[in-house]
């Protein structure tokens, strides 16, 4: 018997971007639904991501009241620079997509804003939880069972969304003979730092070069966000500050162009890379939203707009049932967020295998790759398709 019986229309489990946002666009179609996350408060809140907002989901932050801070420290980029061969080369989205954008945003931020927001309404979420288990997904009433404080919770709902990403528990309590799983690894990770350095151009630069590929990137005015291609067991010992400037240096270097700003480094990790997508994205009354249902490696800046796509559906689909009984939204949820998921992940391969050194000693697909940067520079129709995916492809729904 639990100390503690809940009952509430939503479960929600994790408290990510895709969680969080969801909670909020339930909240505003006035459903309810109870957050629950297995990490602390703080660690959710400084967890440095993705940096790089798509046009539509900088709009829904807006529009649903939560982009104030977007609004003033969201830094809208019109173009991205590729860069090979020595040279830069921008591409224009805006120009290309009719006056689109990305926003540069750290993710951490968007996670903070979500929070802030729910709290301040007198919403719960409830963080450090433990022993999280998930039954009667397939009756009406599925159950969520977890330890909180010491003491024994058992929520009963309508639904769960599982939003817990890749390594949660929603996906795996589904059987395994309901899932198709679609996978591909890569030979290589990204060593990202952080560093407190003013960012030394002003647009991201996604550089192919013959030692590796390397990204520009930023977090404010103040910091900037570097990547370097590595082994997927790079062990980060060997990997001193200096060497590290070194090697982004060799690879992010444009004669006659500005050179990049060292500055004291904040943080060093190691991304490995992945494409994983799981169908269906529901199994009863359970559905997977965000990196719980697929992954892409970060190369096309997709994971988290994805997530943001899947809950924007599923709340609709939910307001829809709870407005109206009706349930079609619901049903189709999956075939839905699929169709988008799978072109981004096409788009996300597509930028990993242009700009990554996929074996050192082909010196054909370099040549190969250099080609098609070279392509993509010069021809309008080929930059479009760059553009348009970049600053996101319309949601289908
Ligand atoms: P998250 O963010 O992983 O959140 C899941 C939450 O669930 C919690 N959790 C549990 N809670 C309760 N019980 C359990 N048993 C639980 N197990 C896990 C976790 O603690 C966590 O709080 O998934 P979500 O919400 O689906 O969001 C997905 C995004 O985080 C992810 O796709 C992006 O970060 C990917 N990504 C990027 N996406 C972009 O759109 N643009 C980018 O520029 C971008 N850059 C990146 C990235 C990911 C990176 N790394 C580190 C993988 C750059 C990097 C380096
Ligand atoms: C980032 O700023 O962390 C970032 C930007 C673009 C990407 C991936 C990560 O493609």
């Amino acid at each position: 018997m639990a100390d503690n019986n809940i009952r509430t229309q939503v479960g929600i489990i994790g408290a990510g971007p895709a969680g969080l946002l969801l909670s909020h666009l339930l909240s505003l179609n006035g459903i309810e639904s109870i957050v629950i996350e297995d990490k602390s408060r703080s660690y959710v809140e400084s967890r440095i991501r993705a940096g790089v907002l798509e046009h539509g989901t900088a709009q829904l932050l807006f529009d649903t009241g939560v982009g104030a801070r977007l609004a003033k420290e969201g830094m809208r980029h019109e173009g991205i620079n590729l860069g090979f061969s020595g040279q830069l080369h921008r591409i224009n989205l805006a120009e290309l997509t009719g006056g689109k954008a990305i926003t540069v945003y750290g993710q951490h931020e968007v996670v903070k804003d979500l929070i802030a927001t729910r709290l301040s309404r007198g919403e719960q979420i409830l963080f450090e939880i433990t022993g999280v288990t998930l039954d009667r997904i397939t009756t009406k009433q599925p159950r969520i069972c977890f330890r909180h404080q010491d003491r024994s919770f058992e929520v009963t709902c309508d639904w769960v969304a599982g939003c817990d990403g890749y390594h949660g528990v929603s996906r795996a309590c589904i059987p395994a003979e309901a899932l198709t799983i679609f996978e591909k690894t890569y030979p290589f990770a990204w060593l990202g730092i952080l560093a407190e350095a003013a960012p030394s151009w002003e647009e991201l630069i996604y550089a192919n070069h013959e030692n590796g590929f390397a990204l520009f990137s930023m977090r404010s005015p103040k910091i900037t966000r570097l990547y370097l291609q590595c082994r997927p067991d790079e062990d980060l010992t060997p990997w001193s500050d200096d060497r590290i400037w070194e090697n982004l240096e060799k690879r992010l270097s444009f004669p006659g162009d500005k050179t990049i700003q060292r500055g004291k480094i904040l943080q060093k990790s190691v991304t490995t890379m992945r494409s994983f997508v799981v169908e269906p994205m529901r199994y009863g009354r359970l559905f997977l939203a965000g990196d719980a249902a697929h992954v892409v490696p970060p190369t096309g800046a997709k994971g988290m707009n994805l997530a943001v796509g899947d809950v924007c559906l599923l709340a609709r689909a939910l307001a829809a049932f709870y407005a109206k009984d009706q349930t079609a939204l619901l049903e189709s949820y999956s075939d839905r967020c699929l169709r988008r998921v799978w072109k981004a992940q096409r788009f996300s391969w597509w930028m990993t295998s242009l700009l990554h050194r996929f074996d050192q000693n082909d010196a054909f697909e370099y040549r190969r790759q250099l080609a098609e940067l070279d392509y993509l520079t010069t021809s309008r129709a080929a930059a479009t398709v760059l553009a348009e995916n970049y600053v996101g492809l319309p949601w289908t729904d």
